[in-house]
């Protein structure tokens, strides 16, 4: 009986220290193949290894003691699966993880020993950091929660119609011109008229499209997938009436709405408005290898999520949102692909972009940061000879069937690239690039590195990255002192 009694006490002080441990909520967001699960996989790895984080200031100052993951406080979320995409970058080969679909979450607990002399007295401090990964085609869905039925159509379909759009468009407008929205309404042709448009969402994305693939779930179903939920479209409304009753337009009016009020809100209320602190990973990189409609296109992007974290005064958003998310990071993933010579460069183009999104936000950007990294470093710097003279390139293993003019590599010999520098000026780099059919960057997609699980002493051994450090600092380190 004193057993049992001494053991519950025991388990209420460790709840109730527990509930008195500051928690900070960081959300990771970026499109479908952005580098989010990367991203979290080898931040986790460098935290509970101890791995060389010099930017990140605790760490520098030798202030952590150690981190540790402990179960999420979310019953409801599913885990986020660090094992097993750990075992996928430490398999032989290693291999890069499989595509995630859905959110999930995880919690770091980071132990510290913090700067004030006073709080020291008390021991070291706890910290949980409760990592949030989600779709960013979600976030995207946001908007949506500020318009009717009509807007929501008529940006949607200008949209479609604009010449970077049309030819994707073209079997959905075609269906469009030929459906009256005043008919009847019929399922068979709402399941027809979801599926072309879906279709056309799809291909806008595979053609590196990062902007207004609203709504989000119809690229991400998940558990969604056949429901009504997901089967509308947008449609042109000419009257300013609301469409008559049992017509297909009305049909497709209530299905919208029940999107917002079952998709979008839900997300909203249950994991968007939770958040402290955000970063959102972007493919900087693949935009400009594809050229200016992918520019444009990431333009329209960062300004679309910009109005979801710092709405304008008067927004729908603002009033629910309030302040809670002080800090969001813009991070353009994948940097090994470049020189260390373009790191600074690929930050600063990072930069110009977020500066002008903000002005087109009508937000101010306090707050917003950007910056240039790779979670998992998969290349080395090396030097290569070409006639007599030597170049500074990559080497790395590129994937298997990736290309270089007429060399088709293998997937298991490693190879030295010459991917180009960035030109100097940010300014000048995004306009040729807005302009560029094609811009001069070489880009092979790399296989992950060889990694040790443990160094020779038997400890696990940090993964290598690109200023993984100074993202954490901008993200955490002020909750850590
Ligand atoms: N070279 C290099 N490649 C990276 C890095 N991070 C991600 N990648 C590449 O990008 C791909 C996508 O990374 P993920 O982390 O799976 O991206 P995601 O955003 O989780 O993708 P989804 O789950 O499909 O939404 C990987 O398979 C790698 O090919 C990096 O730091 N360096
Ligand atoms: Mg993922």
């Amino acid at each position: 009986m004193a057993d049992i009694s001494y053991s519950l006490i025991k388990d209420a002080q460790a709840r109730l220290t527990d509930y008195l441990t500051p928690s900070i909520r960081l959300g990771v967001t970026g499109l479908s193949r952005a580098g989010k699960t990367v991203f979290i996989t080898a931040l986790v790895r460098n935290l509970v290894c101890g791995g060389r984080l010099p930017f990140f200031a605790a760490d520098a100052e030798h202030r952590i003691v150690r981190a540790y993951l402990e179960p999420q406080p979310d019953d409801s979320i599913p885990r986020f699966d660090y094992e097993a995409h750990l075992a996928d970058l430490l398999a032989t080969p290693p291999r890069w993880p499989e595509s995630t679909k859905r959110i999930s979450e995880l919690r770091v607990t980071i132990e510290y020993r913090s700067a004030y002399a006073l709080k020291r007295l008390a021991g070291y401090s706890k910290l949980h950091v409760d990592i949030v990964d989600y779709p960013g085609e979600w976030l995207i869905d946001l908007p949506m929660l500020e318009q009717d039925f009509r807007t929501f159509s008529a940006g949607s379909l200008a949209l479609a119609r604009s010449p970077s759009r049309a030819d994707h468009a073209k079997p959905f407008l075609d269906f469009l011109a030929g459906t009256d929205p005043a008919a009847a309404e019929d399922e068979q042709i709402a399941i027809t008229g979801a599926k072309l448009f879906t279709a056309y969402l799809r291909a806008m994305r595979d053609s590196g499209a990062q902007s207004t693939l609203a709504p989000g779930r119809f690229l991400l179903p998940g558990e969604l997938d056949g429901s009504p939920l997901l089967t509308f479209f947008p449609m042109p409304l000419t009257s300013e009436e609301r469409p008559p009753r049992g017509s297909l337009a009305a049909m497709m009016m209530r299905r919208f709405e029940s999107y917002k009020t079952s998709v979008v809100k839900p997300f909203f209320n249950d994991h968007f408005a939770r958040l402290d602190r955000q970063i959102v990973l972007v493919d900087v990189l693949t935009a400009l290898h594809r050229g200016a409609d992918a520019v444009g296109d990431l333009e329209r992007a960062m300004t679309d999520i910009l109005r979801a974290f710092r709405p304008g005064a008067n927004s729908w958003l603002s009033m629910f949102l309030g302040r809670r998310i002080d800090r969001v990071l813009f991070a353009a993933t994948k940097a090994d692909h470049l020189p260390a010579s373009s790191h600074d460069r690929l930050e600063a183009i990072l930069k110009e972009i977020v500066d002008e999104a903000v002005k087109r936000a009508q937000t101010e950007g306090a707050g917003v940061h950007a910056l240039a990294l790779s979670a998992l470093r998969a290349t080395r710097e090396a030097t290569a000879k070409q006639g007599g003279e030597r170049l500074p390139c990559l080497r790395g293993t590129p994937i298997k069937g990736e290309r270089i003019g007429t060399v088709t590599f293998d997937g298991t010999a490693e190879a030295a690239i010459f991917p180009g520098d960035l030109p100097a000026d940010p300014k000048a780099a995004l306009n040729a690039a807005r302009h560029a059919k094609s811009a001069s960057l070489e880009l092979v997609r790399f296989a992950p590195p060889k990694l040790a699980d443990t160094l020779p002493d038997g400890k696990p051994a940090a993964f290598p990255h690109i200023r993984l450090d100074r993202a954490l600092d901008f993200l955490i380190s002020d909750y850590l002192s």
